[in-house]
């Protein structure tokens, strides 16, 4: 005759042990192992099943129900162990994930520097009243030199100075052609600007074969070195800044007469050679930089493209862009231009 006290408290003790081992379990296994244990064919609670028969009929019942809700509760607590290891295993497939976390931001491209200030030039100089224009890096010797009275014998035409494709045919060494080409294409007056890529055979430390130049040509009845100090003003002081100094020394070009050479009151130390105790290392100290060059349109250049010398005077000018964007934001060195590092790139958007 079986003890119904007996089974009674197996069924309680079974069931404190499993709440135990099952809160208890990491595994999958170790779950398994439980459910063997205490719901198996031989497992604890098989065994007080096995008993009942020898219970006293009036007993049966009671016990039996106790049978019942332990194997309803062991049937959850596997199920709940169950879920808890997928919730866990879940958690620590994505750990290092957190959606939370702000998205990988695109890396917006940024424009070039001699981009942007070849942009400002362009558009400080057409709210002047200059029209752009442009054409081929490609150009005939006589749009790049001859017409420029740049004779045959000119040292800048020698092979050592110009990328030459043939006898006659160059890469462009200025952008004065397109001043040609605009003054071959209409009569006066004339006011463009022509922005773009030059050449040179020149690679040093502080050359590149290829760089960039805008020029700009203003030609009508009565134009003066007057004008052009006027309009170089305006553009110095909206380039670098209002209280820009502007100084004109005498200098020489084959395709202007008089010739000028434009240098600005320092960017960097404002005019005073050095900040400070410090001397300025742009200006060496002397307070200016040469930033371009100009001078009143040549008559032979006028004779070249068919303008009447005697009737119409002009004023042109050329610089260069790497130059200027290097004084404007502190470049130190020409080759970053063009080394496509985009820790240099990105700094000037
Ligand atoms: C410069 C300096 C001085 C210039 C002259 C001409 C043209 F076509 F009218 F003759 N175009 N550009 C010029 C004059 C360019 O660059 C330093």
């Amino acid at each position: 005759m079986a003890d119904a006290q007996a089974i009674r408290d197996e069924l309680a003790s079974l069931a404190i042990e499993a709440r135990d081992a099952l809160s208890k379990a990491t595994s999958e296994d170790e779950v398994e192992e439980a459910r063997v244990r205490y719901l198996g064919r031989k497992g604890r609670l098989a065994q007080c099943m096995a008993a009942m028969p020898g219970l006293d009929a009036s007993e049966r019942p009671a016990v039996g129900q106790a049978a019942n809700q332990a194997k309803a509760e062991l049937n959850t607590l596997l199920d709940e162990a169950k879920q808890r290891l997928a919730r866990e295993k879940a958690k620590a497939a994505s750990a290092g994930f957190d959606p939370t976390m702000p998205g990988r931001a695109p890396a917006p491209g940024s424009l070039h520097p001699v981009t942007l200030v070849m942009e400002e030039l362009c558009s400080v100089l057409q709210r002047l009243g200059f029209d752009v224009v442009s054409g081929p890096e490609i150009e005939t010797d006589w749009h790049n030199f001859e017409a420029l009275n740049m004779p045959p014998d000119h040292p800048a035409r020698d092979m050592q100075d110009t990328l030459y494709v043939t006898d006659s045919v160059v890469l462009r060494t200025h952008t004065s052609p397109l001043q040609i080409r605009s003054m071959l294409a209409t009569e006066p007056p004339v006011a463009v600007i022509a922005p773009g890529r030059v050449f040179r055979r020149d690679s040093d430390l502080t050359h590149t074969p290829m760089f960039h130049q805008i020029e700009g040509l203003l030609v009508d009845t009565a134009s003066s070195l007057a004008d052009l100090r006027g309009v170089l003003s305006s553009l110095c002081r909206q380039l670098f800044g209002p209280d820009t100094k502007l100084r004109f020394r005498p200098s020489f070009f084959p395709f202007t007469e008089p010739s000028v050479e434009v240098d600005i009151s320092c960017s960097i130390c404002g005019g005073h050679g050095g900040v400070g105790q410090d001397p300025c290392r742009t200006c060496k100290e002397s307070g200016w930089i040469e930033i371009l060059g100009a001078g009143m349109v040549d008559p032979e250049v006028f004779r070249h493209v068919g303008y009447d010398p005697e009737r119409y005077t002009g004023w042109a000018f050329g610089l260069g862009i790497e130059r200027v964007a290097m004084l404007k934001y502190g470049i130190g060195d020409i080759r970053m231009y063009f080394e496509n590092d985009l820790r240099f790139l990105g700094q000037f958007a």
